[in-house]
């Protein structure tokens, strides 16, 4: 007789290689596009990761409940090829849920540690992290867990409407100062690094090139995915997404909007145009549903996320 209950994917999914296309997208424990819930990493290449934490925001808060929202919106996008790629990436990568890290309550000052170890888990296992924010500070310890692995600095590919090198104290606990540490820490190599969608004033860039969003919408995708691809090189890279690099209009549900941001279209058309770059760590931030407006941003940030999965399949191209 067959199984009744064999659905629920999230828990019963037996390969992690493939997508189940016939499990009903408004049902089931939310995970990232219908996969496994899994601390076992063996064979996995990639693992999302939630990181609920958004203490760090200087303006609206409520990113913590982002990773909830973007596995929910991204039940939808479970059921086809992710268009308009010419392949599965399930069917070319093993990809988990790994959950949330722990957010310690009451230790503020302990958070970048338990975020740092979990990222470091993944990454010493063999697998890729994709975290899903969470506020940007929470790309901080990743960096640093990603850096100690390589060994040497790491290149940052950052879509946002802030720069985030803001200056402060290195122990500073702040989304819009993190990428200025790291590259004073030397986790970051800002010769090799790039900022797209940029749309606030900032003297010092710190040595990283920027491609503000007037610039992209004045030259165009083709020419960014270009400026991306000759800055970063050969090099391992991380390509953070805040959510905020696109218009408030495609991404209302954010802490810090900005006005004149890229359309989804763009931000889509240039991950894909980076097809080949040595990606090694990716993430997607600063989604806070509470701000949101029929769940467009989470459904940004969650076809971002996909797309990143895409990138990540396609990096031996
Ligand atoms: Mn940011």
């Amino acid at each position: 007789m067959t199984d009744k209950h064999r659905k629920d994917y999230a828990f019963l999914a037996d390969d992690p290689h493939a997508m189940t296309h016939d499990e009903q997208m408004f049902a089931g424990a939310l995970s990232f596009c219908r996969r496994k819930y899994a601390r076992d990493l063996k064979g996995v290449d990639v693992a999302v990761v939630g990181v609920p934490f958004d203490t760090s925001v200087t303006n609206r808060p409520g990113c913590r409940f982002g990773p909830r929202a973007i596995r929910a919106a991204s039940s939808q996008l479970g059921w086809s090829r992710a268009w308009p790629s010419s392949f599965d990436p399930f069917e070319k990568l093993s990809v988990v849920d790994w959950g949330d890290v722990h957010i310690p309550h009451g230790r503020p000052e302990q958070v970048p540690e338990h975020i740092q170890d979990a990222f470091s888990r993944i990454i010493w296992s063999g697998a890729t992290p994709l975290g899903l924010g969470g506020d940007h500070f929470t790309t901080y310890p990743a960096l640093r867990a990603h850096a100690e692995k390589l060994g040497r600095p790491i290149s940052l590919v950052q879509f946002d409407a802030h720069t985030d090198t803001w200056e402060a104290e290195n122990d500073w606990i702040d989304h819009g100062t993190m990428f200025g540490t790291a590259v004073r820490e030397g986790i970051i190599d800002p010769a090799t690094s790039i900022q797209v969608g940029i749309r606030t004033t900032n003297d010092d860039p710190m040595g990283i090139e920027i491609w503000d969003a007037v610039k992209v919408h004045e030259r165009g995708v083709q020419a960014a995915i270009d400026a991306i691809l000759a800055r970063v090189g050969d090099n391992p890279c991380y390509i953070t997404f805040d959510i905020d690099c696109l218009d408030p209009a495609f991404a209302p549900g954010t802490g810090t909007p900005v006005c004149g941001g890229l359309a989804s279209w763009q931000a889509l058309a240039i991950l894909r145009g980076l097809a080949g770059i040595d990606v090694v760590g990716m993430d997607v931030v600063e989604v806070s549903p509470a701000y949101d407006v029929g769940e467009i941003t989470a459904l940004a940030g969650a076809t971002v996320a996909l797309q990143l999965l895409c990138l990540y399949a396609q990096r031996d191209m």
